[in-house]
């Protein structure tokens, strides 16, 4: 059976949120963000900074040279986090299959929702009213029959758009495809694609799944798929979800330890928001460290009480950092997950247990 998928994704979420609760933003850059005379990073920006070429994670004090009359304003998480639990509450009453893939973004699987005469298109018509409605904050969707084509989709028509991929539009739209748009092709992989010729999905498609196992290891068969428009990954809802991760490739390589803890520090907060939202702890906390030369490393810690807080994750960052070679060899890559989840409610019934830092 063809599935129907939409995927949301609010628009310049952080600046957003600033701008609706200070009107005075309004026809302005705004930039959300570290310091930019204190080696901080872009989070985000509305799209009239977009337009001078400010992205997210590039260097504050480079988008402060591309647009020196920009606003910038210090993030602030809770007023995000709130926004999007509002988000995702409305998602909620269309179908519990959903899958959070951000703090502001989401997976919804309506295949079996019979509201709006069972069109995703209706209902994801209805969720960007409905957003707009309580939070008076732009969203957009993508329809389409996989996650792949929902996620292109719902960028098609960025800020504030609906696009819908048909079954039978999908694959016309691949062959057409830029590789580094391909879900899992980074920089990285999409370097490597070039090298073989391969610059669009067509390219891909001539490829046998043998030549592409060859080159891409395990990930290979999943690149064949999607080039023929396959794509099977499921809507998976939070409650069977195994880990919660956040992470960032970073706009240059970078070496300064106190940024990159700032960095972390940030993908921690929006994990733990996670974990709250909904309402679980985690008993192991992974860092994840890709250096220049692309070799990655993973450093983990038990924590047996569990934690859902910054606060109880502060104490054992600096222990897992010494375990790595940040700050020593450059970085391009800095993330972190929370895993082996456990309800916030049982842990609470238990005993008190001493927490050490592996
Ligand atoms: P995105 O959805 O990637 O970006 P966006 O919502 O700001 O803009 P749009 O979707 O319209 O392109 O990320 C959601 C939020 O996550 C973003 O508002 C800020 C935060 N974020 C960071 O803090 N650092 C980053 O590098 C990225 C990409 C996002
Ligand atoms: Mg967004």
């Amino acid at each position: 059976m063809v599935r129907k998928i939409i995927h949301i994704d609010m628009d310049a979420f952080f600046a957003a949120v600033e701008i609706r609760d200070n009107p005075k933003l309004k026809n302005k850059a705004v930039i959300v963000g570290g310091d930019p005379d204190k080696r901080g990073v872009v989070a985000t920006c509305n799209y009239i900074a977009r337009s001078y070429g400010i992205r997210s994670a590039m260097a504050a004090s480079i988008a402060k040279v591309l647009c020196p009359r920009a606003v910038f304003i210090k993030p602030r998480f809770e007023a995000y986090r709130y926004a999007s639990s509002q988000v995702m509450g409305i998602l909620a009453r269309i179908t519990d299959n959903i899958e959070p893939v951000s703090i502001d973004e989401a997976y919804l699987d309506v295949s079996n929702v019979d509201d709006f005469q069972g069109s995703a298109t209706l209902i994801a018509h209805h969720l960007r009213a409905q957003i707009f409605k309580e939070t008076r904050l732009t969203a957009s969707a993508g329809v389409s029959y996989n996650k792949f084509l929902a996620k292109l989709a719902s960028e098609l028509k960025k800020p504030d758009g609906l696009s819908i991929i048909l079954p039978n539009e999908g694959l016309a739209f691949i062959e057409a495809l830029a590789i580094g748009k391909f879900h899992g092709i980074g920089r990285a992989t999409e370097k490597k694609m070039h090298a073989l010729g391969i610059k669009i999905g067509a390219d891909l498609a001539h490829l046998s799944e043998q030549q592409l196992a060859l080159h891409f290891g395990k990930v290979g068969a999943f690149y064949y798929q999607l080039a023929r428009g396959i794509d099977l990954r499921p809507v998976k809802s939070d409650h069977e979800r195994k880990s919660f991760g956040a992470e960032i490739t970073l706009e240059q390589d970078q070496t300064d330890l106190v940024l990159l803890k700032a960095i972390l520090l940030k993908r921690c907060e929006e994990i733990c928001a996670l974990l709250q939202k909904n309402n679980l702890k985690a008993a192991s906390f992974t860092l994840k460290v890709k250096y220049s030369n692309f070799e990655q490393v993973t450093r983990s810690l038990t924590l047996p009480q569990g934690f859902d807080n910054i606060n109880q994750l502060i104490p054992y960052l600096d222990f897992l950092i010494q375990k790595t070679q940040l700050g020593k060899q450059p970085v391009r890559l800095i993330g972190a997950s929370a895993s082996h989840l456990i309800s916030a409610t049982f842990l609470a019934s238990r005993p008190v247990q001493l927490c050490l830092p592996f």
